[in-house]
């Protein structure tokens, strides 16, 4: 061995090594327990960034910890590559997105490669390809049959920039997250799949997913938004009935006029004669509303000059066209309690309408409704033959009266909506739909598919090369001359179901079943919280599809999930001449520190004096990413990953500091250099458990604890960080011990080798290395160590004494002293006297191994 800690020398040859024997190439083995670890797969955009790498480390630890409990580990690495970064990159570099995709996927493969992350590369796959893609072609071909999938024209959020559709949760302060430019509303037919057809499965099931974090599953449970109300009409003169959905059937008699979206077929009735009114439509409609923004945005509306009829009392009610009615949630209509509800309250405020409460406040008083709407449930009154009853009763009353007269039931909701699939991006898998000369829309026949996006292709910039070249969506159905869909699936699509694949990537069907039943679910996932609902929603929903077609059995594809938190560097600026920030890396900024470590100056390599804006998210705007090749060159892969691990718990934000980088080096050099002066002393003698000094003794106690603290906080506490922290503890007391005797020396022997061999899921190539150089074979095989409980046992307890809660005294006593004898102890122990002395003792609290109560008085 040698005598320095040269990563550049052993990481190399360790990565060769798993290569040619293929180490994490895993089959089917019904013989043993399997475990399916996955990391959300890249997108291949060009270079690894820090957030993969800690999403990557993550996983591998888990992947290889569980390996070394002896378990069939698949940990599978592939390319989500369809997106749209790849065509505004081929239109920046002039190239078409497929060559610039795999070279990218190539440099990346590379670069996950030097990190020494396990994966089984020949189950790697790129989703842009047909041999991918076919299959979800297929399978929405399916869906179409089963009648989950239909076509519907329907207002979209549009930006003219990047001519695309976007979802909501990609529309930040109405404008589009990529580009920022205001977005627009646009009426086109499009593809959705019926998620809502599971809305109540996907949310049940949350209930069974314990190993999920709390956070996620309320994501998830508000994103589905399920609501238990009632569905009532109210007529309008001369038009049919207009229905509206309320959870707050126990306050309609405090109806004082009805609100409709703009996109509500009444309002467009009402507009016919009435200029004014269209051109507030028409304004509406192109003011996109994010479902966040309703509450908080300025309330505006106009009066239809209709009146409805309330259901209960006759009353005419005015109906308004409001900006916060939603057309696609519940009936596009509102009753409007403005005495209960804020929204209602401040439109009403505004337009001068009626404001009636019917809910009393808990004091029994009419409420106070000069400010704002009194929201609260309570007993009601100025409600007629409702008078008095509670929410729940009023609920069942009203719903029950207006059911009798058939003018309302009791309904459910759903705050989620169908899976638009439809993008008119080209990098993307076509949407296997034809239409014939009459109009008829027809599923692409099994024997037709893959419909094959075109690689070798120019792009404009605007359109797409599939909708800009016509004669590519020429074709026939059954002789008939036809019409390809041009728009191509969200890529939402590929990502839903590659977990599933990854099982059987080479299957000539969707999913090899024998295969995916093996593996799945995935027992552990990892990665970024921004997933949390549409990815993770979109996969549980695509889980139950597959299962209804009987590919799988189970009912949900990711048992545990671990959300990476985001990692954060310093940020540094300078205002240039014209008064713009000039972002800085940090790399390049020499800062001076305060005692406390608060940096004082900084100062780039140019001299100008930088402002610190603190430590935030590694982005390109703020010029603060790493670039994890660079450390990786500088200390080695595993310096990389000790830190990353170390350096916060993996659901937290990690604070990237070099200083933090140098620190992990550090302790892998003294790791090595322990075990380099070990060895060179030559053979150790068999350790002696039964002639051991007391130090020796308290010596192995403290390895023995480490290993259960490690394995416990790895395997199922998943706090990396305070295993890693408990290692680096032992290790300071092994270079302190004593190497005198043989006893010592098979002492730190038996420690080293569990340090190694612990480190192993953290800093594989190092631990390879010192592994052979203890003699030993075959790390990525051996067993995770085994606390010896024998060990572990304490021959003595200290004991805290308590007089009427008071600390009193600290006993020593024997580890199975009984409880009289501990008791008696305590009570005879000189401190404790004093305190008891002349009062009469009334109870003594044992708690074992740590602590007596004694009261007296
Ligand atoms: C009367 C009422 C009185 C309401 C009250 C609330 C409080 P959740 O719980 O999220 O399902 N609503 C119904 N359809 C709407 C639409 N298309 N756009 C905007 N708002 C709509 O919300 C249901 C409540 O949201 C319904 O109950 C309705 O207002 C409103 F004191 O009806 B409520």
């Amino acid at each position: 061995m040698q005598e320095q800690y040269r990563p550049q020398d052993i990481e190399p040859k360790v990565q060769a090594d798993w290569d040619n024997n293929k180490t994490f190439v895993v089959q089917e083995d019904p013989s043993k327990e399997k475990f399916y670890c996955l990391s959300m797969f890249p997108y291949p955009s060009g270079r690894l960034h820090m957030g993969h790498v800690r999403n990557y480390t993550i996983g591998d630890v888990i992947s290889r910890y569980q390996r070394l409990q002896g378990k069939n580990v698949m940990q599978p690495i592939g390319w989500d590559a369809f997106g749209l970064p790849a065509e505004n990159a081929a239109v920046k570099n002039k190239t078409a997105p497929a060559p610039w995709t795999y070279e990218n996927i190539e440099y990346m493969k590379n670069q996950l490669k030097l990190l020494g992350f396990g994966y089984d590369w020949d189950r790697e796959f790129a989703t842009c390809t047909p041999e991918y893609y076919r299959w979800e072609q297929e399978f929405f071909t399916k869906l179409y049959e089963k009648g989950l999938v239909y076509k519907k024209t329907s207002s979209v959020n549009w930006c003219p920039n990047d001519q695309t559709v976007l979802a909501n949760e990609q529309v930040e302060d109405g404008c589009c997250w990529r580009c920022d430019t205001p977005v627009e509303q646009k009426e086109i037919p499009q593809w959705f799949i019926k998620i809502t057809a599971y809305a109540q499965e996907l949310l049940d099931d949350l209930e069974t997913l314990d190993g999920w974090p709390e956070q996620v599953k309320t994501m998830q449970r508000n994103w589905i938004g399920r609501s238990e109300g009632v569905e009532l009409k109210f007529e309008v003169a001369g038009e049919s009935d207009l229905e509206v959905y309320t959870t707050r059937p126990d306050t309609l008699m405090g109806v004082t006029y009805v609100g409709i979206a703009a996109g509500h077929p009444l309002a467009a009735k009402a507009a016919q004669n009435n200029p004014e009114l269209a051109a507030f439509i028409e304004e509406c409609k192109n003011t996109k509303v994010a479902e966040a923004e309703l509450a908080t945005m300025e309330k505006k509306g106009m009066d239809t000059g209709l009146k409805a009829v309330h259901p209960l009392n006759g009353r005419e009610v005015p109906i308004f066209i409001a900006n916060f009615v939603l057309m696609d949630y519940g009936t596009g209509a509102v009753m409007a309690v403005p005495g209960h509800d804020q929204r209602d309250f401040e439109f009403a405020t505004k337009y001068g309408l009626n404001i009636e409460p019917v809910i009393l406040a808990e004091d029994g008083n009419a409420p106070d409704i000069t400010e704002a709407a009194h929201t609260e449930k309570g007993v009601l009154f100025n409600s007629g033959e409702f008078d008095g009853l509670s929410f729940e009763q009023a609920f069942d009353a009203i719903a029950a009266k207006l059911e009798s007269e058939g003018k309302g039931h009791k309904t459910v909701n759903f705050r989620l909506r169908d899976w638009g699939v439809s993008r008119q991006r080209y990098w993307g898998s076509p949407i296997p739909m034809v239409t014939t000369e009459d109009g008829e829309v027809h599923p692409v026949p099994a024997d037709q598919l893959p419909v094959i996006l075109p690689e070798d292709v120019v792009m404009d910039g605007v359109t797409s090369p599939i909708k800009a070249d016509k004669t590519w969506a020429e074709t026939t159905y059954n002789g008939q001359p036809a019409l390809r869909e041009t728009d191509t699936f969200d890529t939402f699509m590929e990502s839903s179901w590659y977990y599933a694949r990854y099982c059987s990537p080479k299957a000539d069907e969707m999913l090899d079943s024998e295969a995916a039943n093996y593996w799945l679910p995935v027992d552990q996932y990892i990665g970024g919280i921004e997933h949390a609902v549409m990815h993770l929603l979109y996969s549980r929903f695509f889980h139950k599809l597959l299962r209804d077609a009987g590919y799988v059995k189970s009912d949900e594809p990711f048992k545990r999930l671990l959300c990476q938190g985001m990692v954060l560097a310093d940020a540094y600026y300078y205002n240039n001449d014209k008064g713009a920030k000039v972002w800085v890396s940090p790399t390049e900024a020499t800062v001076e520190r305060d005692e406390k470590g608060r940096i004082t100056t900084a100062v780039d390599t140019e001299g100008n004096n930088l402002v610190h804006s603190g430590m935030t998210k590694m982005s390109k705007s703020k010029n603060n990413g790493i670039d994890p090749q660079e450390m990786v060159d500088k200390y080695g892969a595993d310096t990389v990953r000790l830190f990353m691990m170390f350096a916060s718990p993996a659901d937290m934000t990690l604070e990237w500091q070099e200083s933090g980088v140098e620190g992990a080096n550090r302790f892998l050099k003294r790791v090595w250099k322990l075990v380099f002066e070990h060895t060179s002393k030559g053979e150790v003698a068999a350790l002696d458990t039964s002639a051991l000094s007391a130090d020796q003794k308290t010596l192995r106690r403290e390895v023995h604890k480490t290993i259960a603290k490690v394995g416990d906080d790895i395997g199922r506490r998943q706090t990396f960080n305070t295993a890693i922290a408990a290692i680096m503890e032992l290790m300071n007391r092994l270079t302190k011990a004593p190497q005198d005797t043989d006893a010592d020396r098979a002492i730190l022997d038996e420690a080293v080798k569990a340090i190694v061999a612990m480190l192993y899921p953290i800093t594989p190539h190092i631990s390879t290395e010192l592994w052979a150089a203890l003699g030993q074979t075959d790390i990525d095989n051996t067993v995770w160590p085994v606390a010896d409980q024998d060990a572990m046992v304490e021959d003595e307890k200290l004991i805290i004494v308590q007089v009427n809660g008071k600390l009193r005294a600290k006993i020593t006593v024997a580890a199975d002293a009984a409880k009289e004898s501990v008791e008696s102890m305590a009570l005879n122990d000189e401190h404790v006297v004093k305190h008891t002395e002349g009062k009469t003792v009334r109870k003594v609290i044992y708690v074992p191994g740590k602590l007596v109560n004694i009261v007296a008085n």
